[in-house]
């Protein structure tokens, strides 16, 4: 027996929604590749009918997911326990729009990932009318200026991508319900991972991941993990998955799972780096402000150690000095390679206003401050010594 109500995460990564493999025991599961599953009547089968719909590896990774989120699903009520991969990040967001209708206005954090902004802006807003309007999060009153009767959904993302803002889930939740009791709540989970904050514990309805990022942490898939609070939830989101058909492949699916499992030690390192680089980079005369939630002068610093069991591992910090001397920075790092993503055990880093927010217009990254001497580091879980050497060495060319 391993799904025991009292795991705590670190022992949930490991043993999380999983058990053996009912035909020979098999400690993990299998990658099972089989596109369909024989019938012995039509309608007479074991409960998997084809993979889009139903597949034993990609339900592995959504049990673990969702007892990682701790959803009140039990698999008597759905068959993945209330967890559901997709094929990325986006497909996951993309399946949890279609839960709205034609029309319907939503409220979305105006800090997001560039490519998440994208969808809701420059494709749903099109195709499916929707009527977005954008908000400082962070701010309880601004939400509560946006927030109307008809307003349908809320998107959430804290901490940010890449401004590093923290929203305060429970009050959202509060001033969301007051304004309409129906309305539904998603949070994006990536940067925090489960490990670190559990949005459904917050009153929300649905965590979302690009699971490419911390929870398979190796850079080697891409793909989306959505987890919802309950049966009624759940029965749509099932219904989305297989209509929609934006699913996790099971190869993807057990890399993940591989993956999840040193999610515990991995956050652990992640979180000691970042930290030390955080503190390294704010004494450093080359830079000119860190936004990191784990300083004692970021603004949501107090309501981070709150609602999180960790800072995480994203540093995002602004050079003293134009694209230049930025693009001197960027090029004077060794160990610190220049690359989109993040989450993953090698330390990445990212120009954001070029590259993972270029598609946000210059005048909402202006807004926002996404400037061009704004830089995004993904600290890895290398030696930390050897991290903030490789900074240090790079911020000297700037002299
Ligand atoms: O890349 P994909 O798996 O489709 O996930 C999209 C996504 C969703 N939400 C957040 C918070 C994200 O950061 C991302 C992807 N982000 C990057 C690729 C990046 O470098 O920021």
């Amino acid at each position: 027996m391993t799904d025991a109500d009292d795991m705590r995460s670190g022992t949930r990564v490991i043993h999380g929604g999983q058990r053996p493999e009912p035909v020979t025991g098999a400690i993990l599961p299998p990658i099972f590749t089989a596109a369909t599953y024989v019938q012995e009547a039509p309608g007479q089968h074991k409960g998997f009918e084809y993979t889009r719909s139903h597949n034993p590896t990609r339900y592995a990774l959504e049990r673990k997911v969702a007892a990682l989120e701790r959803t009140s699903v039990t698999e008597a009520e759905d068959p993945s326990g209330g967890g559901f991969a997709f094929a990325s990040g986006m497909a996951a967001t993309g399946t949890v729009l279609e839960l709205i209708d034609r029309g319907d206005r939503m409220v979305a954090m105006d800090d997001l990932y560039g490519g998440t902004r994208r969808l809701f802006s420059q494709v749903r807003q099109r195709s499916q009318g929707l009527d977005v309007h954008f908000a400082d999060l962070s701010v309880n009153e601004r939400f509560a200026e946006v927030m109307t009767a008809d307003t349908r959904l809320v998107w959430v993302e804290t901490p940010t991508n890449p401004m590093m803002k923290i929203a305060d889930l429970a009050a959202i939740a509060e001033i969301a319900r007051a304004g309409n009791p129906d309305v539904l709540l998603v949070c994006d989970n990536t940067f925090a991972t489960p490990l670190h904050q559990r949005p459904l514990e917050h009153g929300f309805d649905i965590t979302l991941h690009s699971s490419t990022k911390y929870l398979n942490g190796h850079s080697d898939v891409v793909g989306g993990v959505v987890v919802v609070k309950n049966a009624a939830l759940a029965e749509r989101v099932r219904f989305l998955q297989n209509a929609i058909g934006s699913v996790m492949g099971p190869f993807d699916a057990y890399m993940t799972l591989r993956g999840i499992k040193t999610l515990d030690v991995r956050m652990e390192r992640h979180n000691r780096n970042a930290e030390r680089i955080s503190h390294f980079l704010e004494s450093h005369e080359a830079v000119e402000r860190v936004l990191y939630p784990g300083l004692t002068d970021h603004p949501g610093h107090q309501l981070a150690r709150r609602q999180m069991d960790g800072f995480g591992g994203m540093v995002t910090f602004f050079i003293r000095g134009d694209l230049e001397s930025t693009n001197r920075f960027l090029g004077a790092l060794r160990l610190f390679q220049l690359a989109e993503s993040l989450g993953a055990v090698e330390s990445l880093v990212n120009h954001p206003a070029i590259m993972t927010h270029a598609s946000v217009p210059a005048a909402t990254r202006a807004e926002l401050g996404i400037s061009d001497s704004m830089v995004r580091l993904s600290v890895g879980i290398e030696d930390g010594d050897d991290l903030i050497e490789d900074l240090d060495r790079a911020l000297a060319a700037l002299k």
